[in-house]
């Protein structure tokens, strides 16, 4: 911990850790799981850098009781994971597979008994293969099929789970999986990939209706946001900065919390449905924040549309992503800068005002990719460093008047970054992969401190 006195949270606040099915489960052929979307594009080549799938992954799925054990030791009250559909519905659709849920129902129950509230997303981007090769998100069919899903898990585990996240960063699976071609199904549709938005966006409102009626209840949806940045006050960057801001960040949460799309957006949205508008707009508990970094944007340049995470972007984009400078990096190359959350969550009450509901923080966190050294510690200062002035702007935020119930960190555990495969190192936990061998970093230690210190204040 820095060396001032740490803020003070307020009593109850939610301390938490986060991971998601696919990166962390392993066991893709086990117990009657069905292929995902993700399984079929990682086994594509060039998709992953090495090379890397997520065939074994944290073998969290065999492991769990141990990492319970460490998310106990840890002190944290909530573990948000992910359901895997194809693990509970195989084909997206009929009858649950029974040895699929019995995973969850044991992981939930270890839960509960080692004091830690599970707070579950039912998607975190696994979509099923069959699903996926019918359309995917393009296809309005897929919201269907995640309504009977988010049912018949609301059905099962409502006495026990007493919080819900419906899917997490509609944008990235939009942008980065239809639209730049980065991510599962690897489609490269531009801004022809905005309907997959709009059932993504369907697909919660529905879902959160599906989860109701099944009893469950305390349901909010986990959002990518970090501010944007214009690259300078030129006409041409400010237009082109609002474009994309409207794109990354009021396309996913307008429609949710204010039950219209961004005006902005209007000449590339496909027509739908009025009736669908007020069902995005179910009213939900809580809204979640996934952010990280704030992204610099200016108008298009020739030749170029910038880069995400070294993957070229379209160059006839309506904006280039640039760099943001003048700020230490993690060592996926994102900008560490505090303050931009400050802003972000403050925009945010600006925006919405008291359509704002209580906001949890679901993810925040940084690559930092250190491993045990001779001492077999894992010394990553730049995690604490991180987290520490990430904690500090989220109070400022909370004391300017923004609503914030949690913060969960992530992740618990290094694990398979996507497109990144086993190169970027999130973890609370170090993972060696070779062996599955735990360790837990200086992080963990400095975050435990804060939680058990923050819960006695
Ligand atoms: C989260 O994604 C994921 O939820 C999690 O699974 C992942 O491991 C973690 O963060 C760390 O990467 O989407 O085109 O508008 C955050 C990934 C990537 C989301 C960049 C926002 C911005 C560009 N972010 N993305 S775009």
């Amino acid at each position: 911990m820095d060396d001032a006195v740490f803020p003070s949270f307020p009593p109850g606040f939610v301390w938490g850790v986060s991971t998601a099915a696919y990166q962390v489960e392993g066991a893709v052929d086990e117990d009657g799981r069905g292929k995902s979307g993700w399984d079929a594009f990682a086994a594509g080549p060039g998709r992953i850098r090495d090379g890397d799938t997520a065939t074994m992954a944290c073998d969290h799925y065999h492991r769990y009781p141990e990492d319970i054990a460490l998310m106990a030791e840890l002190g944290v009250d909530a573990y948000r994971f992910s359901f895997s559909w194809p693990r509970i519905q195989p084909g997206g659709a009929g009858p649950v597979n029974a040895a699929g849920l019995a995973f969850y129902d044991r992981l939930v129950d270890g839960l509960l008994a080692a004091g830690i509230t599970p707070s579950p997303t039912l998607f975190h981007w696994d979509t099923p293969l069959e699903l996926e090769q019918a359309g995917g998100w393009l296809n309005r069919d897929t919201a269907e099929r995640f309504a009977d899903y988010a049912q018949l898990l609301g059905a099962h585990f409502a006495d026990r789970i007493p919080r819900w996240t419906t899917i997490n960063e509609p944008v990235s699976v939009t942008m980065l999986g239809y639209g730049a071609g980065i991510h599962a199904p690897g489609l490269s549709l531009g801004f022809d990939a905005l309907p997959a938005a709009h059932h993504l966006l369907l697909a919660h409102g529905m879902g959160v209706q599906a989860l109701r009626s099944a009893g469950a209840g305390n349901i909010g949806i986990a959002n990518n946001h970090g501010a944007t940045w214009p690259a300078s006050r030129s006409e041409g960057d400010l237009q082109a900065a609002g474009l994309y801001d409207a794109i990354a960040n009021w396309l996913f949460a307008d429609p949710i919390l204010n039950g219209a799309y961004p005006e902005a957006l209007a000449p590339f949205l496909p027509a739908v449905p009025d009736s669908d508008l007020p069902t995005i707009a179910a009213p939900i508990d809580w809204y979640g924040i996934n952010s990280y970094n704030p992204t610099l944007v200016g108008a298009p340049r020739a030749g170029t549309g910038g880069q995400i995470d070294g993957h070229a972007l379209d160059a006839s984009l309506p904006f280039s992503l640039r760099e943001v400078e003048d700020y230490p990096r993690t060592d996926f190359g994102w900008p560490v800068v505090p303050e931009a959350f400050t802003e972000l969550l403050l925009g945010f009450k600006k925006r919405y005002g008291n359509k704002l509901p209580p906001i949890y923080i679901t993810e925040n966190g940084a690559a930092v990719n250190d491993g045990p050294g001779p001492d077999g510690r894992v010394h990553d200062q730049r995690r604490i460093e991180y987290a520490d002035a990430h904690l500090r702007a989220l109070k400022a935020a909370m004391d300017a008047g923004v609503d914030v119930r949690g913060y969960f960190h992530w992740s618990l555990l290094d694990n398979f970054e996507w497109a990144a495969g086993y190169s970027q190192r999130f973890g609370l936990v170090h993972v060696d992969f070779a062996t599955q061998r735990r360790t837990p970093k200086d992080s963990f230690r400095w975050f435990s401190e804060l939680i058990r210190a923050a819960r006695d204040a």
